[in-house]
């Protein structure tokens, strides 16, 4: 039998979003120093499951295939810091509904295939550092981004060398 899997929803930036965060983060490295994401795997977490079997893995599979998942926009216009593992992340002043609105909607129908939602609040984040020092302020050092997304991946964390590498199982839709 194979190991479980470990999975999480997640938006993916396109290829030119993605070198802007890249370009971001090496700035930020310079000020906080810590350990960067690869640029290939950095992303917004919509949904973190967890490990799960193959025969769960298939159901997410077909739960993301038919998720409805409407074009929206992210505005990325500041940099914050979770203390635990030293996280610096580029997120929002201001959680956009349907941003919220996706989340909650993914999150009940995840809840309808048994798995338990979050305790906390969601605070959108893209992690672009981890054990950094804190930055010394909000301000994102370069222009400001704006995230246009239109659909949901469900995403496979691999144990790759000293990290992970993030293998894509299912797109929804895109709209
Ligand atoms: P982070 O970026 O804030 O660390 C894959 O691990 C993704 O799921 C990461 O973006 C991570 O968020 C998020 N995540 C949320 N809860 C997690 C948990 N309990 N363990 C690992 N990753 C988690």
């Amino acid at each position: 039998m194979r190991p479980d899997m470990r999975v999480f929803f997640a938006l993916q930036p396109d290829p030119t979003l993605r070198q802007a965060l890249s370009s971001i983060a090496q700035r930020l490295h310079a000020e906080c120093g810590g350990r960067r994401m690869r640029d290939d795997s950095l992303h917004l977490t919509l949904a973190f499951i967890g490990d799960v079997s193959e025969a769960q893995a298939e159901h997410l599979i077909a739960l993301c295939q038919g998720l409805d998942c409407p074009a929206g926009e992210w505005p990325l216009d500041r940099v914050g810091y979770f203390p635990r593992g030293g996280v610096a992340w580029l997120g929002s002043q201001a959680t956009p509904q349907p941003l919220d609105t996706l989340h909650t909607r993914l999150w009940h129908a995840l809840a309808g295939e048994g798995f338990t939602p979050p305790d906390q609040p969601f605070v959108p984040h893209v992690t672009l550092l981890r054990r950094a020092r804190p930055p010394h302020s909000e301000a994102i050092p370069g222009p400001g981004l704006t995230w246009r997304y239109n659909r949901v991946t469900l995403v496979h964390s691999v144990p790759d060398g000293a990290g992970r590498r993030y293998d894509t199982l299912a797109h929804s839709p895109a709209v």
